[in-house]
């Protein structure tokens, strides 16, 4: 496993990294699970920026300031809801974390941490998920060497397990 990925178990709103994902709706208005954690933490500020995005198409990335929260930005992604696995949601997933890389090389952001985006609310399946992640993680590490860490945030045991697998599957 490359080591600038790592594991952890926590709420991703108390991260002291330079961005944070959101999983985010296609309004970025706000919502429940990870996006109403950090838009309670990140305080109103965030909403007033987020009002001026005019959304985000599924498969999208936006960043914005952090504001109350200790990581300097977010960046909104928009994960797919998982159907069958034959609406696209495989590729719209990978295209999610393509998205946030891109902007964090943009931004010239060396550290970001992820939530299991699409796999709480959105119902994508956790393993298939964890492996999409993984893959588009090296990808990016592979080409961004100010990439110096990407943290994986699991909020239950079942996510963690999850990117257990997929990482030693890439060994
Ligand atoms: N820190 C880290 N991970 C978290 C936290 C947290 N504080 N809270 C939840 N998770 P979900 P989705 C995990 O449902 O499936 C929202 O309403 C959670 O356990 O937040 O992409 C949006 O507005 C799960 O592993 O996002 C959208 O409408 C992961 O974060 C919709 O939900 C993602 O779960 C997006 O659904």
């Amino acid at each position: 496993m490359d080591e600038r990925i790592q594991l952890i178990e926590a709420d991703i709103t108390v991260l002291q990294v330079d961005a944070i994902v959101n999983a985010a709706n296609n309004t970025l208005l706000g919502g429940g699970g990870v996006d109403g954690a950090i838009h309670r933490a990140a305080g109103p500020g965030l909403l007033d920026e987020c009002r001026t995005l005019n959304g985000c198409a599924t498969g999208d990335a936006k960043i914005t300031q952090g504001y109350n929260l200790p990581a300097h930005y977010v960046i909104h992604t928009v994960g797919p809801v998982w159907h069958s696995g034959a609406s696209g949601e495989e590729d719209l997933l990978a295209s999610c974390y393509q998205r946030c890389f891109k902007l964090a090389r943009d931004n010239n952001l060396r550290t970001i941490a992820f939530p299991a985006i699409s796999t709480g609310v959105y119902g994508f399946p956790k393993k298939k998920a964890a492996r999409i992640a993984v893959r588009e993680t090296q990808k990016a590490l592979s080409v961004n060497e100010e990439l110096a860490n990407v943290l994986f945030v699991c909020f239950n045991a079942e996510t963690r397990r999850a990117y257990a697998e997929a990482l030693q599957e890439k060994k």
